[in-house]
C-alpha cells in the first residue's frame, strides 16, 4: 500500500545563517518563519519485498539519505521502501524547497516505519539533520525555532507561536530565476563564517530582531513586522556580499523587485520583502493588497513570473492520494545518474551511518 505526505515551503522573518554544531545541525541563533499553503514537497513511500531501496528524488541524495537513516535509527525498521520526492515548485532556488522535502520526507517516513507514533519533536530532528530549516515546515503559522544551548540540541525545538489568523498574509514570490543556485545554503553558511567580518554582528542583532517581530505580532503591526523583516533579510546579505570571495545572490531582477516594493509602499500599500538563499524576492502583503502588487510586480523588469501563496495552518500532512499534475511514481529513474550513483553506494542495509 502507497502512502502520501506533504509539506509547505516557509520562509524565514528573522534568517537562520550558521550553526552552532555541524554534526547536529544546530543553529547558531533562534529565526522565525511563516509556513505556507501551496508550495508543497510531496512524497509517496510504499514497502518493497526485498532491497535496495529505490529512489525518486527531486532534491539534495546526501540530505534525504540522513533523514533515511536517522528514521531508521530511531524505528529499528529496515523495511526496504519506494520513495518519491517530487516538489511542485522550483527547486534550490532559495524558495525552500530543501525545507519542505525534508520535512515531508521525515513526516512520511514516521508514517512509513512507525505507524505516525513518533513523536513530532523525534521528526523534527530527523528532518533538521536533512536541512534546518525544515524543522519549521512541521509547525503551522508563525513558527520560532529556538537554537537552544544543549550540545546535542535536545532544546533545539520549533513551536507555533501563532496561528495564520493572527495577521492574514498573502506571498507573492518573483521569480528572477528558477535555476539552482551557484552555492548551497550550507557551503555559503560556512564560508561566511570563517571569512565575513559582519557574521558575528548579524548574530548579535538576533535576539532583538525576534522581540521585535514576536511583538509585531502579537500586536498585529504589519509595519513593524515589514522593518525588522527587511532589516534582518538585508543585514543577512550584507554577510554575504562581505565574504571572501563575496557571495551575491542578487541580480538586476531582485533589485527591481525591492525598488517596486518600496515604491508601492511609499504609495501607502502595506507589503515588504524578503530575500533567501538566491535571488528570488518573497512579498508579503495583506490578502487585500494581492491584486494591486500582482500588476505592479508582473511589470518590474527581471521578474519573469510570479507565484503565489500565503501563510498557512496546513504544515505537513498525511495526504489521500498523489496530485495529478506531478510525475507518476513509484520510482523509475528520474534520478540523475550521478545521484543514482551516490543513493546506491549508500543505501546497503543495515544502514551504514550518517551520509
Ligand atoms: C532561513 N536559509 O532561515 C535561511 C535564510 C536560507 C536563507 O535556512 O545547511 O537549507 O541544510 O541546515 O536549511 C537555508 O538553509 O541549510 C536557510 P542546512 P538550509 O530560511
Amino acid at each position: 500500500m502507497t502512502l502520501y505526505a506533504s509539506a509547505p515551503s516557509n520562509i524565514a522573518l528573522v534568517k537562520y545563517w550558521g550553526k552552532r554544531n555541524t554534526q547536529h545541525n544546530l543553529p547558531l541563533t533562534s529565526s522565525f518563519s511563516v509556513t505556507l499553503e501551496t508550495m508543497r514537497t510531496w512524497v509517496a513511500i510504499s514497502p518493497l519485498s526485498d532491497g535496495p531501496d529505490r529512489w525518486a528524488l527531486y532534491g539534495n541524495p546526501k540530505k534525504a539519505m540522513r533523514v533515511l537513516t536517522e528514521a531508521r535509527a530511531f524505528t529499528h525498521n529496515s523495511q526496504p521502501l519506494a520513495i518519491s520526492v517530487h516538489n511542485d515548485f522550483p527547486s534550490g532556488a532559495g524558495l525552500a524547497s530543501s525545507a519542505s522535502s525534508m520535512a515531508a520526507l521525515a513526516f512520511a517516513l514516521d508514517i512509513a516505519l512507525n505507524d505516525g507514533n513518533t513523536p513530532l519533536s523525534e521528526v523534527a530532528r530527523w528532518a533538521r539533520l536533512g536541512s534546518g530549516s525544515a524543522v519549521r515546515s512541521l509547525y503551522p503559522g508563525f513558527v520560532l525555532w529556538e537554537a537552544g544551548q544543549d550540545p546535542e540540541g535536545r532544546d533545539c525545538i520549533a513551536q507555533s507561536r501563532f496561528h495564520a489568523s493572527q495577521l492574514p498574509l498573502d506571498l507573492i514570490a518573483c521569480v528572477v530565476d528558477d535555476r539552482t543556485k551557484p552555492i548551497g545554503s550550507t557551503e555559503a553558511m560556512e564560508r561566511c563564517r570563517d571569512t565575513s567580518p559582519s557574521y558575528a554582528q548579524f548574530h548579535a542583532r538576533n535576539a532583538d530582531d525576534l522581540r521585535r517581530a514576536l511583538h509585531a505580532l502579537q500586536t498585529q503591526n504589519l509595519e513593524a513586522l515589514g522593518q525588522v523583516s527587511e532589516e534582518n533579510c538585508l543585514a543577512m546579505h550584507a554577510v554575504m556580499h562581505q565574504a571572501q570571495p563575496p557571495i551575491d545572490y542578487f541580480q538586476d531582477g531582485t533589485h527591481a523587485a525591492i525598488a517596486t516594493v518600496r515604491a508601492l509602499r511609499q504609495q501607502g500599500l502595506p507589503c515588504f520583502f524578503t530575500i533567501d538563499a538566491g535571488p528570488n524576492v518573497k512579498v508579503l502583503c495583506p490578502p487585500a493588497y494581492t491584486p494591486a502588487l500582482r500588476k505592479a510586480l508582473e511589470h518590474t523588469a527581471g521578474v519573469t513570473r510570479l507565484l503565489f501563496d500565503r501563510v498557512s495552518d496546513s504544515a505537513a500532512r498525511q495526504e489521500p492520494t498523489w496530485p495529478a499534475h506531478l510525475p507518476a511514481h513509484p520510482p523509475s529513474n528520474t534520478i540523475s545518474p550521478q545521484q543514482t550513483a551516490l543513493l546506491s553506494s549508500t543505501t546497503s542495509f543495515p544502514p551504514t551511518g550518517a551520509a
